[in-house]
């Protein structure tokens, strides 16, 4: 037998296996390095339930971890090597951080003893991480083992969910584990884990304030989706007849086509009408929303003088940005069972303003998505795939013009998590492989990742991954040889001074269809939607490329370039 393959002891690398599925684990998403050897043997020998995709890039293994955890609710698991893979697994750590999804990465190191040589690929991981991540730990004694794989569970998927980081060094991965120390507390293997319940006084405060308004509106951020509070949300809507409003991350806490759903709100997404109704709201509950800069148009509305009632579980943000009226640290879901228990029914004429700032909202958008002549515009992008596609399907998007297009317009017809988007940083690239952790997650439901070109070229090499796994997403490039965004932010702020954003044009769908998908390129806007009903009946994955008008040159739903 080769030497170091096999040993008569349990050893740290068998030992995490077996944590990994004793908390439930079905899916690490990694990519393999000289460092990780000894975990992927264990993976390799040993029986479980987990299945390890591979990667083509620790990025994007970190992303679809947070994708996969983001529509499951099972914690996020990505894993890559020491020095480099440590390095470029970071994006999808920080964008589950800062979201509130449970996730854990998972870097191999080397030796602990060769600390301070100058070892190939030797980096301070537990500095790197500790800014950007939960809770952070390097495992340098096999006695912790246990421990800290445990407190990594508990702490991302416990309180405020969030992103946790091991570092796993080559000698403790070979080391001797006890296997008393192999046991899991299995109520941190999903998050929200023990959610906190409200303080019933603070919701006595609460049902008293909003009866004394006259005109209040929820705006509601990530967190009903993450707790699975969109029954409990209905209930309250409806019973006061309300505005609900929400932040991009929030769409879908509601269904769109729901009378009170206003739909997003801010300067990505939102529109000088829905601004109105926030400017004329006399209270505004925000539920597990941060109101930042995007939801607010950078604090302006709602206006510093509009009296807020906040409920979030996180104490971070409360008052972070507003001078908050009544604040209530709390589970969404369990605040929301305690308010509909203690809050008599009313009618704020939610339904009535709604339908009429949506009206006006639609009215350009619908005249826009119909036209058949010029370049394919974002709207008729939107409105096409919208009319084609099943109701549960997810669409995943990236920043540029996807983000604004489908959180103003794409109307799903029910609640949950179906539209996926990384708000935190609105990192270019997201949407690819965050639609692969999506498909592997829900493997019946249809899946579509809508990407800039700019967006494409970040994470074409994940379309490997794609055709490998069979996984029949529909990829759409939105083809505009442009840094889009960016070349409006010049042309409303810079006085057209365009510089350093123009790219060229590349065939995307040549590119696909060298990597093995079925592919099509448009030009003609009448012939989008027969080639997306194509691309469902597609049963392998497939990618549309669409060219598109320039989004500086479109009548985009965005009041402010500049984040
Ligand atoms: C990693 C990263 N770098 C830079 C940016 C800044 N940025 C925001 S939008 C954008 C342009 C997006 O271009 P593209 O993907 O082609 O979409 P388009 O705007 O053209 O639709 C850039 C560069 C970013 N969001 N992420
Ligand atoms: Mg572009």
């Amino acid at each position: 037998m080769a030497k170091n393959l096999k040993t008569n002891y349990l050893t740290g690398a068998e030992a995490m296996v077996k944590l990994l599925d004793g908390h439930g684990v079905k899916y690490i998403f990694g990519l393999c390095g000289d460092t990780s050897l000894p975990f992927y043997d264990a993976l390799y020998r040993l029986n479980h339930s987990i299945t390890h995709i591979l990667t083509r890039d620790e990025r994007h293994a970190s992303y679809m971890a947070d994708a996969y955890a983001r529509v499951t609710g099972n914690v996020g698991i990505c894993e890559g090597p020491s020095g480099g893979g440590a390095t470029y697994i970071i994006p999808g750590v920080v964008e589950a951080n800062e979201s509130s999804i449970g996730l854990i990465s998972l870097t191999s190191d080397v030796p602990l003893s060769s600390i301070g040589h100058f070892p190939l690929t030797e980096l301070n991981q537990k500095e790197l991480f500790k800014p950007l991540t939960k809770w952070n730990e390097i495992l340098d004694n096999p006695k912790n083992l246990g421990n800290i794989v445990r407190n990594a569970f508990k702490e991302s998927t416990s309180g405020r969910p969030g992103a946790c980081h091991i570092c796993f060094p080559f000698d403790i991965q070979k080391a001797e584990i006890s296997e008393d120390d192999i046991w899991t507390q299995k109520e941190f293997s999903k998050f929200p884990a023990l959610p906190l319940s409200p303080d019933s006084s603070k919701i006595d405060e609460i049902v008293s304030e909003i009866s004394k308004s006259k005109n209040p509106m929820i705006i509601c951020g990530g967190a009903i989706k993450n707790s699975f509070a969109e029954k409990e949300l209905k209930k309250l809507v409806e019973k006061l007849n309300i505005i609900l409003a929400t932040s991009v991350t929030g769409k879908g806490t509601l269904a769109d086509t729901h009378p009170n759903c206003l739909g997003v709100v801010g300067s990505n997404g939102g529109s000088i009408s829905t601004r109105e109704v926030i400017k004329k709201s006399d209270l505004i509950i925000f539920i597990g929303c941060r109101a930042g800069s995007v939801t607010t148009e950078k604090w302006q509305y709602p206006s510093s003088k509009t009296k807020i009632i906040h409920i979030d579980i996180d104490p971070k943000v409360i008052g972070a940005n507003y001078k908050t009226h009544i604040a209530l640290i709390a589970d969404a879901k369990l605040s929301l069972i305690a308010l509909n228990k203690k809050i008599k029914k009313n009618d704020f004429n939610g339904k009535e303003t709604v339908q009429a700032v949506k009206q006006k909202k639609f009215l350009e958008f619908n005249k826009l998505s119909k036209i058949n002549n010029g370049l394919i515009k974002p709207e008729r992008i939107v409105h096409d795939l919208n009319n084609s596609l099943p109701e549960n399907s997810y669409i995943v998007v990236d920043p540029g013009t996807p983000c604004p297009y489908f959180a103003a317009y794409y109307k799903f017809s029910k609640s949950g998590r179906y539209f996926i988007t990384n708000r935190a940083h609105g990192a270019l690239g997201y949407a690819l492989p965050a639609s692969i952790g999506v498909q592997i997650g829900k493997p019946k439901n249809k899946v579509v990742s809508v990407m800039g070109d700019g967006s494409f070229g970040f994470a074409v090499g994940e379309l490997e991954t794609a055709v490998r796994l069979k996984l029949p997403i529909i990829f759409i490039v939105i083809s505009n040889s442009v840094y889009g965004w960016i070349k409006a932010g010049q042309k409303s702020s810079f006085e057209k001074r365009y510089y350093s954003v123009d790219f060229s044009r590349t065939d995307h769908a040549a590119v696909a269809s060298a990597y093995g998908l079925k592919s099509w390129t448009v030009k003609k806007p009448k012939e989008l939607k027969k080639i997306i009903l194509q691309a469902i009946k597609h049963k392998g994955p497939s990618l549309i490329d669409i060219i598109s008008q320039p989004l500086q040159d479109a009548k985009a739903p965005v009041s402010e370039w500049i984040a």
